[in-house]
Parts: structure tokens; C-alpha cells; sequence
């Protein structure tokens, strides 16, 4: 048998994996490419990548066979069980030293387990997330690969040069950490995603009902706001979106049924953050604002009950309220990213990932669903700073915040005034006013803790030494140790 020519073995060839093959063999890889149900890399080979270098494999036996050492093999596979499945088909046709990477969006702690058992077999292990869709996957994704390092040494050059580039041609991947840190990078990504849908979402509504303003100019605002700070893809789709119109002539974004999807890893964004005790309170909200709006049927009925007994219409000056709304935008998504880069730093610190924050933001600038101008302003930032706190400690943050903040609330108060939900707006607003607050109201919290609980608290002052008191003559003088409210 002649030697082996494949520089990569794939597997899974649905939209992402056939676009990662694609793009691989653009730059010059070999790609040798696998699918469970086999039919499919013959219709492959005979369609989408007929006259190219990529290669075929009938079985798991073949693939491997057809790889160079040490063998790399990327699973592009639905998330789960199917990810352990291949794993034990692969591990006897592998050797030490051998690179397995997974760049599905599977849950961090799956990668993490993965990691450990195929290292203590003498395996590398990849979790790298893949962002950008079809589109990303075929002309460049961003791709946030962690796992074994010994691994990265093998994947770079394939990685980065399939991956997204930024205008300075720096490329939108990079080594992210150990363990499951590139998955959970990927997920704190999408949590983002989800956030900045529901912010523009919010935008939208406020133009549309609150202003009476028609889908063309909301069009012409979102083209306005694309060409400065707020310049990203999603402002970009919104604008399309918004000037589509249906065959009748109408917008077709009105006719689409207001009951949002959700596939979880918003969710799992938010899941992390409650577990590690961090306030990542806008991806929260945006989940749930999902959720709510999946109550269709109970919200119609509810509409026809519950009134919002607020002011009838809007009476400012309307010029002045679109520029404060995309101040609006612009502060809620600032807050949002820096909760998810404080939920990065806890979780960093609980799993002991080494992370480069400037780098994630840098992998996030191109390639993906939030790449935006911002995340330029976000790498500049941790780079100045690698230790940086919170974003919005950067001078250029704060700045930026404290230019907002104004019309922020301008716009929540407007909104609660007239009934319009903004759960996004509203929360991020009261996550600001939080944590700039040296004093908050959990000084109660603590004496009803205590009062009915005996948990004890801390006096101002004297931290470390903590304090029961017998509120109301009736209890003992011992604390609680297990009860937990
Ligand atoms: P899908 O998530 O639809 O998965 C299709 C592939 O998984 C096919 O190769 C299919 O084989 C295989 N598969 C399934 Br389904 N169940 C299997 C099982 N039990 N055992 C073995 N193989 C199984 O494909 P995709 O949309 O290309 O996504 C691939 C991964 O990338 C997923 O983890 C996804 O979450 C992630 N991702 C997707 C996007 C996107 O925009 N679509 C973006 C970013 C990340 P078959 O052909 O034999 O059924």
C-alpha cells in the first residue's frame, strides 16, 4: 500500500463538516473525508468536491489508513452521544500521539471528560468551536480550539489559515487553553450571540412602537448605525432583514411568528454562570425573553386581560430618542460582553485555564455571528491590560459607558413608562447602577438570613468575624451550619 497522503481526516459531512472540507482543500490540505451513512462521501465526492485533492473513505478502518502521522481527525458530527461513538470506532485504528478534535458544539463538560480519558491513553484531544455558520465554514469560520496543548503545535497552520482574518490579517483563531476552554469559550460566544439578538430585537420594537417608524426607515437607522461604534454583523443582517420585503410588497419580518428557538447553548451560557455565582444577567434575561416569547398562545389570551395602564404614546422629540436608543445599544452590549468575560475569568479560575482574553475577543472579531468593530476595542483593551478586571475599568469603557449612560436612561424609563418590554436594557441598566454601587441593600438580605435563619453576618468593618443575634428574644445563641436559604 502506498504512504499515506492525508494531511486530515473529517468526519460528518452535513453543512458544516462539507464547508470545513471545502475550505481545508482551498487552501491546500488533504482532506480525507467520512460520513456514518456512507452513501453520502460518494455523492460528495461525485458533486461538491468533484476536482479537488479531497479523498474518500468508505470506513473508519480506511480513514485512518489514508492519514499521515501523527493522525488528525476532526468530528463535525451533531453534538452528544454520536461524539463518544466515533471516539471508540477511532481509538483502535489510532496511535499515540494521534490528534482527535471534535468541532461540534458539544457542552464543555463532555470535553473536558474526553480530554482526560484520551490523554491517560496516550491520545491528544481537540475541542475547538467552530463559528460562522455555512458561510464561516467554507471562506473562514472563527475557530476556538482547547484541549491537549501538545496538540496545537499540529493544527496551527491548518487552523489559521482556513480561519476568518481580520482587516490587519491577523486570524480569527488561536490556542485558547487546556481542558474544555475552547468549547466553553464557544458557548460564552453564542451566550453573546443570544444577548445581542434580544438588544437589537429591543432596538427594533422601541423604533417600531414606540416611535410608529416604518421597516424602510428602520432600514436607512440600522444602515446609519452599521457605519459607526455599532458596526457588526447582526446590525448589518438587521438591516437587510428589516428591507425585506415578500412577494406582495410587504415586510416579510412582520409576518414571521414572534415565538423565538433555541437550540441551548444560550442557555448552558447561563446555567454556568448561575453555577459559578457570576451576574451574567443580560444572556440571562435574552434566554428567558425566548422563553416568554414562546408563551405565544398564553400571551394572546393574557393580552386580552392584562392591561399596561401606561402613558398612551410617546411625545419627545423622536430625532434625539433614535440617537438615544442606539446609545442604548451600544451601552447593553458593552455591559453584556463585560459579564461574559467576567463569567470567562471565573470559570477560568475554577477549571485553572490559562486564558488570553485579548485573543478570545481577537478570534471573535471576524468569522462569527458577534464579529463586530467592538471586539477590536476589546482586544486593544486586554492587551493594555491582560489583567484587566472588567471591561468596563478600561479607560476607553469607561469613557465610552459614561457617554451612553444618559440616554440609557432615557430610553428605560421611556419604555417602562409607555409598557414596552425591554428585559435586556432594563437588567443591564440595574447590573451597571449595581456594580458601581459601593453600598448595596444586601446588608438586609443578611439580617433576614440570620433572623429567620440563624446564618449569621459580618459587620462593616470587622470582615471575617461573623455575627448571630438573637433578633427576636425567642431563639438560641447557636448559628446554622447546614440550612441553606
Ligand atoms: P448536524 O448537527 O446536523 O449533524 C449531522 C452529522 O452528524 C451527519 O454527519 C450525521 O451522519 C451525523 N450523526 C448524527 Br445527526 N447522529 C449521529 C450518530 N448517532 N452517530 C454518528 N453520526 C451521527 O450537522 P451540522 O449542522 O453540520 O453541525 C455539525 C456540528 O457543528 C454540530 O455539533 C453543530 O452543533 C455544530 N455547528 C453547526 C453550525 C451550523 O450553522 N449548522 C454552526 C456551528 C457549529 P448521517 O449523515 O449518517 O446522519
Amino acid at each position: 500500500m502506498s504512504a499515506p497522503t492525508g494531511d486530515i481526516g473529517l468526519i460528518g459531512l452535513a453543512v458544516m463538516g462539507q464547508n470545513l472540507i471545502l475550505n481545508m482543500n482551498d487552501h491546500g490540505y488533504t482532506v480525507v473525508a467520512y460520513n456514518r451513512t456512507v452513501e453520502k462521501v460518494d455523492q460528495f465526492l461525485a458533486h461538491e468536491a468533484k476536482g479537488t485533492n479531497i479523498q474518500g473513505a468508505r470506513s473508519i478502518e480506511e480513514l485512518c489508513a489514508k492519514l499521515k502521522r501523527p493522525r488528525k481527525v476532526m468530528l463535525l458530527v451533531k453534538a452528544g452521544d454520536a461524539v463518544d461513538a466515533f471516539i471508540a470506532q477511532l481509538l483502535p485504528y489510532l496511535e499515540a500521539g494521534d490528534i482527535i478534535i471534535d468541532g461540534g458544539n458539544s457542552h464543555f463538560p463532555d470535553t473536558i471528560r474526553r480530554v482526560k480519558e484520551l490523554e491517560s491513553k496516550g491520545f491528544l484531544y481537540v475541542g475547538a468551536g467552530v463559528s460562522g455558520g455555512e458561510e464561516g465554514a467554507r471562506y473562514g469560520p472563527s475557530i476556538m480550539p482547547g484541549g491537549s496543548p501538545a496538540a496545537w503545535p499540529h493544527l496551527k497552520s491548518i487552523f489559521q489559515d482556513i480561519s476568518a482574518k481580520t482587516a490587519s490579517g491577523e486570524p480569527c483563531c488561536d490556542w485558547v487553553g487546556e481542558g474544555g476552554s475552547g468549547h466553553y469559550v464557544k458557548m460564552v460566544h453564542n451566550g453573546i450571540e443570544y444577548g445581542d439578538m434580544q438588544i437589537l430585537s429591543e432596538a427594533y420594537s422601541l423604533l417600531k412602537d414606540v416611535l410608529g417608524l416604518s421597516h424602510e426607515e428602520m432600514g436607512n437607522i440600522f444602515e446609519e448605525w452599521n457605519k459607526g461604534e455599532l458596526d457588526s454583523f447582526l446590525v448589518e443582517i438587521t438591516r437587510d432583514i428589516v428591507r425585506f420585503n415578500d412577494e406582495d410588497g410587504t415586510p416579510l419580518v412582520a409576518k414571521i411568528l414572534d415565538k423565538a428557538g433555541q437550540k441551548g447553548t444560550g442557555k448552558w451560557t447561563a446555567i454556568s454562570a448561575l453555577d459559578l455565582g457570576t451576574p451574567v444577567t443580560l444572556i440571562g434575561e435574552a434566554v428567558f425573553a425566548r422563553c416568554l416569547s414562546a408563551l405565544k398562545q398564553e400571551r394572546v389570551h393574557a393580552s386580552t386581560i392584562l392591561k399596561s395602564h401606561a402613558q398612551a404614546q410617546f411625545t419627545g422629540d423622536k430625532q434625539q430618542f433614535v440617537e438615544d436608543i442606539r446609545q442604548a445599544v451600544y451601552a447593553a452590549k458593552l455591559i453584556s460582553y463585560a459579564q461574559g468575560f467576567m463569567e470567562l475569568r471565573e470559570a477560568a479560575k475554577e477549571q485553572g485555564w490559562n486564558l488570553n482574553y485579548g485573543g478570545i475577543a481577537l478570534m471573535w472579531r471576524g468569522g462569527c455571528i458577534i464579529r463586530s468593530r467592538f471586539l477590536g476595542d476589546i482586544t486593544n483593551a486586554f492587551r493594555k491590560n491582560p489583567g484587566l478586571q472588567n471591561l468596563l475599568l478600561d479607560s476607553f469603557f469607561t469613557d465610552a459607558i459614561h457617554r451612553a449612560i444618559p440616554s440609557f436612561r432615557r430610553v428605560v424609563s421611556q419604555a417602562v413608562l409607555l409598557g414596552v418590554p425591554v428585559p435586556c436594557f432594563s437588567s443591564a441598566l440595574s447590573f451597571y447602577d449595581g456594580y458601581r454601587s459601593a453600598k448595596l441593600p444586601a446588608n438586609l438580605l443578611q439580617a433576614q438570613r440570620d433572623y429567620f435563619g440563624a446564618h449569621t453576618y459580618e459587620i462593616e468593618g470587622q470582615e471575617g468575624k461573623w455575627v448571630h443575634t438573637n433578633w427576636t428574644g425567642r431563639g438560641g445563641r447557636v448559628a446554622s451550619s447546614t440550612y441553606n436559604a
